[in-house]
């Protein structure tokens, strides 16, 4: 085999490997209000695009919130869940693992009831074949960019 179909094959794999790691995307929570009471969440995620392998990061003073995973039905009642299933840490990072639906309460005092500290998101799947990018993101220009480059690869090898 040439060095060049070596160089070829090795930039092929490394195209179809990459998007999976290069685009995964760290939201922090709130932005640079954090994790707090009295924040628009739902207005916060409108518009972002979660993706398997993407990560959430909580932040805020330790004490003075924690993080809880809940289903639909507890977030839209703010059920607090038992005090050990909470994240604590104040600098809580949490990667997406599956698609769908997640929810993420407080559970302290009543900043999930009364201060509306949740948080529900929609996870896509990863990679290139999920539902196209808006094309204005930084995301679907590599995206765009990857695609492009395994096009090629692909009429090299067929010459
Ligand atoms: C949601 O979670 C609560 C608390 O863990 C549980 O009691 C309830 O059955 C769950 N509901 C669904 C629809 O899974
Ligand atoms: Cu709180």
């Amino acid at each position: 085999m040439s060095s060049t179909k070596q160089f070829l094959i090795t930039l092929a794999i490394v195209a179809i490997v990459l998007p999976s790691v290069a685009l995964a995307t760290e939201y922090k929570v709130g932005d640079s209000a954090g994790w707090t009471i009295k924040f628009d969440y739902a207005n916060w995620a409108n518009g972002k695009e979660f993706r398997v392998g993407d990560k959430l990061v909580f932040t805020y003073p330790v004490g003075a919130h924690n993080v809880f995973k809940v289903n639909g039905t507890s977030f839209k009642d703010c059920t607090i869940p038992p005090l050990n299933e909470a994240l604590t840490s104040g600098n809580d990072v949490i990667t997406l693992a599956t698609p769908g639906n997640k929810w993420y309460i407080c559970g302290v005092g009543q900043h999930c009831a009364v201060g509306g500290q949740k948080l529900s998101i929609t996870v896509l799947p990863a990679g290139l074949e999920a539902p196209a990018p808006a094309p204005s993101s930084a995301k679907g220009v590599v995206a765009s960019a990857l695609l492009v480059l395994i096009a090629l690869m692909i009429s090299l090898f067929t010459i």
